[in-house]
């Protein structure tokens, strides 16, 4: 008798193998491609550390992706597109569209009923035992779905009590709903704050509806504003962990999100995730069809470098759809769709799904292991050079992915001071195209990680290695399947050795583009109609 997927990864658990030999048992028992030998893409799959947190703060954020920097090379969440319905409009929103505030613009995701949502949830967990988190995050706002939002997590508390329940929402109902979301144990909340000046806000926002009226200009982002802080404190009142996306919108809110920093943190917000705008005419959004533009990398990186201080900065978040599943950056949806999970047999099993995290731990200890090494290589080191280096890495901690393979790359800074700093990601266009190399891609890679003077893989060929070579990038591959922070260092230690005796000319890098990522065929064909 065949067994079930749930069945495969027991008996892998069992044998002793290690976090990615069960992935791989488990994408070949559905019969899917693996890189391990053929060089085939796998289609299945806060820097605060412990020591940092009070230990009831970082229980709630070890296993949680996005509030842990650390453990979203680990841990996968998964979004259930259940609420619709927006109560406020933003200019970088197109309402065709997922929620802004979270998603990427351009993405369009299935929607679900409470139900479906929740049997979505245990079809996932069973196939993913590393999904540690649900969150609800559009496709319009949570709390302007209150009904759909609370039975949904009603629905998963009662079926699958290991799961951590999160939402995001634009906070304008937010007061009103602290209560429920306490009760339902909803221990992660993020709020899109983007300005706490009406005046910034009254260029973001052209209206909300709240107590059945609609407010425009100023005293709508009061009315907004008002409310996200109140919001906020009330959530900080009850312990519950606060998250505050901004997008970042050059001329408009840039230099005000260092105030906006400043006024979230005096709240007892967590974490604060600065993200990019991305806008173009093909969104149909307001700033699309005015030319507002978005940042470029380096614009980005200095932002949320001023920003760093007692909060922690987010810098690894990837506007996820409001119906993501998998780790953050790779994107899983397509294997769970409602036809898909309709038919499919759900064995949620919280015991195979505890001895699978358990191997993940021990894996996450051998990665912090490695990374205290880091600092021993370069120990007596002080130089006031600094570099970004890019990784092709699918997770684990770890250089394994093939450039070709890679649509994204994690970047880090590299320095005396701090050692190998993850910085954020860029994403890309694919290099190989069903075995062959790309050019047009090649140029969007280099275009995405220009400012890099390395980028780290498991495997390239000679003909990408010599154009990003031109491009004043080095391609290396020797640290094939090793762990980033420790290849990156001793890179950057032969780096800083070559500069000091002559043999590497120190050059600073200029900026990178930050790619808007593909919009959905459909949406671009009925804004291009209007
Ligand atoms: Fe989702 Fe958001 Fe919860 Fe994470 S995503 S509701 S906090 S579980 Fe994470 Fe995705 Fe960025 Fe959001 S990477 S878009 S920050
Ligand atoms: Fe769009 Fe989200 Fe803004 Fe609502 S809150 S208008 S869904 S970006």
């Amino acid at each position: 008798m065949e067994l079930t997927e749930r069945e495969v990864a027991e008996a892998a658990v069992k044998a002793g193998a290690n976090a990615d030999e069960i992935m791989k048992k488990m994408a070949e028992h559905k019969g899917c491609e693996t890189d391990s030998d053929g060089g085939k893409k796998a289609s299945c799959g806060t820097a605060a550390a412990e020591n940092d947190l009070p230990p009831e703060v970082w229980e709630k954020v070890k296993n949680h992706p996005c509030y842990s920097e650390e453990a979203h090379h680990h841990y996968a969440r998964m979004h259930v597109a259940v609420a619709p319905a927006c109560n406020i409009q933003c200019n970088y929103c197109n309402r065709k569209y997922d929620c802004a505030n979270e998603s990427r613009p351009g993405v369009v995701s299935e929607r679900l009923t409470p139900e479906q949502a929740a049997k979505k949830v245990l079809a996932v967990a069973s196939t993913i035992p590393q999904m540690t988190v649900l969150g609800i995050a559009g496709p319009g706002d949570p709390l302007a779905n209150p009904e759909k939002t609370f039975k949904t997590f009603e629905l998963i508390a009662r079926t699958a009590p290991d799961i951590k329940l999160c939402l995001s929402t634009n906070g304008l109902t937010l007061p009103d709903h602290v209560d429920t979301i306490a009760k339902y144990n909803v221990d992660h909340v993020t709020i899109t704050v983007n300005m706490v000046d009406p005046d910034v806000g009254a260029k973001i926002y052209p209206w909300i509806f709240y107590k059945h009226k609609r407010y425009t200009g100023r005293d709508a982002a009061q009315i907004l504003t008002e409310r996200q802080m109140q919001g906020l404190e009330m959530l900080t009142a009850r312990g519950i962990l606060s998250k505050i996306n901004s997008v970042m919108i050059p001329g408009v809110n840039d230099d005000h999100l260092v105030e906006v920093n400043r006024a979230v943190k005096s709240r007892g917000a967590f974490l604060h995730n600065i993200m990019p705008l991305i806008s173009a005419a093909e969104h149909g959004t307001v700033f699309g069809l005015t030319g507002q533009r978005g940042p470029t990398a380096q614009e980005l990186k200095k932002l949320q470098d001023r920003c760093e201080g007692e909060m922690n900065m987010m810098r690894h978040c990837r506007q996820c759809r409001a119906d993501a599943v998998g780790l953050l950056g790779e994107d899983r949806s397509a294997e769970f769709t409602t036809e898909k999970i309709m038919e499919m047999e759900v064995n949620y099993d919280l015991a195979t799904r505890q001895a699978y995290q358990a191997r993940v731990e021990e894996e996450r200890t051998a990665v912090s292991g490695a990374k205290a090494q880091e600092l021993q290589i370069l120990a007596g080191e002080e130089s006031d050079i600094k570099i970004l280096v890019a990784v092709a890495t699918k997770g684990s901690g770890r250089i394994n992915e093939h450039f070709g393979h890679a649509a994204e790359f994690q970047i880090y800074e590299l320095s005396t001071g701090k050692g190998a700093h993850f910085i954020g990601h860029r994403r890309v266009d694919l290099y190989c195209q069903g075995g062959y190399g790309e050019e047009d891609a090649l140029e969007t890679v280099i275009r995405a990680i220009k400012d890099c003077h390395a980028v780290f893989v498991a495997k390239i060929g000679g003909c990408p290695k010599k154009d990003l070579a031109a491009a004043g990038i080095e391609a290396i591959d020797e640290f094939a399947h090793e762990f980033i922070e420790k290849s990156a260092i001793t890179y950057f230690k032969r780096y800083l050795t070559g500069v000091k005796d002559g043999s590497i000319v120190h050059v600073e890098k200029g900026d990178a583009e930050i790619r808007p990522g593909e919009v959905a065929k459909d949406v671009v064909a009925s804004v291009a109609a209007e």
